[in-house]
């Protein structure tokens, strides 16, 4: 499906990361990819992933400091001429944030989870532009359904990922002209590291086996699979959505009675 094409994954932390899952996919259907790792700290776990690959580009990326991501288009560029697609699978806020309630909300943890949650994504697809306007590209982000309702613990991400969402319609919109398709996916929990320390996370778990109309809890690479549809051909005619990898959650109102 991905034969010929080059992409960028960012968000790589360990092997439970989605971001891992879609590139091991996006490898497997014959895409040639470039991985980033945030700070020296994920470098050596990011390299030994990405081992397993064919002809792997490994760069550095906070998404936080804007010279590292005007460094990573240029070594990208020289590196791989033209991109297709790019992955933004990148979120962060404070974890005393996601704790207590939204009201509590401090300005500068409303800052950092915009910032890094929202803001990057359209920092990348500015810069990464001038790589896929003459080819068409696919630009895609993760998402969380906690977006759109209130979610237990989730508070100002929720907010961050309402602006990452209203960003992807915008870019959608700005790119379309050349041909570059801008698309979320929103999927159900699973349990990777940014899932892990949340408390009551295996309770939410739970609760989604027993509501979904999947019965059971998104993996990895069902999330993966939608991401290399959006990344395909067989994706084209679709910009500016976001699409739910949630064994159908979103699409009923209560737990079932029995
Ligand atoms: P993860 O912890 O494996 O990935 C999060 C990544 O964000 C890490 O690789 C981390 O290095 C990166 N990151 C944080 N701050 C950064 C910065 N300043 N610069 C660069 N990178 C930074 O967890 P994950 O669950 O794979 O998360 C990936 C995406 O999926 C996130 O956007 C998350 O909101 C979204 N998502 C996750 C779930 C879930 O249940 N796990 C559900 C829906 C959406
Ligand atoms: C996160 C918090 C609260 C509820 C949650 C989550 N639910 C799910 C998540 C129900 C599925 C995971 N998720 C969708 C995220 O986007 C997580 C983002 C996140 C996680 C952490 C943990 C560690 C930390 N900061 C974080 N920032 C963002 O310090």
């Amino acid at each position: 499906m991905l034969t010929g094409k080059k992409g960028l994954v960012l968000g790589v932390a360990n092997k439970r990361s989605i971001a891992w899952g879609i590139a091991q996919a996006a490898a497997k259907a014959g895409a040639r990819l470039a991985l980033t790792y945030q700070g020296e700290r994920l470098e050596e776990n990011v390299r030994e992933l990405a081992a397993t690959l064919e002809n792997p580009v490994i760069l550095p990326c906070d998404v936080t400091k804007e010279e590292e991501i005007t460094s990573l288009f240029a070594s990208l560029s020289e590196e791989f001429g033209t991109l297709d697609f790019l992955v933004h699978a990148i979120a962060f806020a404070q974890k005393e944030d996601l704790e207590g309630t939204y009201l509590n909300t401090s300005r500068s943890g409303f800052q950092t989870a915009l910032d890094i949650s929202a803001y990057s994504f359209t920092a990348l697809a500015r810069a990464g532009m001038p790589m896929m306007k003459d080819n068409g590209g696919s630009i895609i982000t993760l998402t969380y359904l906690g977006a759109e309702r209130a979610m237990p613990h989730y508070n100002v991400m929720g907010v961050a990922k309402a602006a990452l969402e209203s960003s992807v319609r915008y870019l959608a919109n700005d790119l379309g002209p050349h041909n570059i398709r801008v698309n979320a996916i929103s999927a159900g929990p699973i349990s990777t590291l940014a899932a892990r320390g949340i408390s009551g996370f295996t309770k939410m778990l739970q609760h989604h086996r027993e509501t979904a109309p999947l019965r059971r809890t998104t993996e990895v690479a069902e999330v993966a699979d939608t991401a290399l549809f959006l990344c395909s051909h067989m994706g084209r005619g679709i910009t500016g959505e976001v699409l739910y990898v949630d064994g159908g959650y979103r699409s009923v109102g209560m737990m079932p009675l029995s």
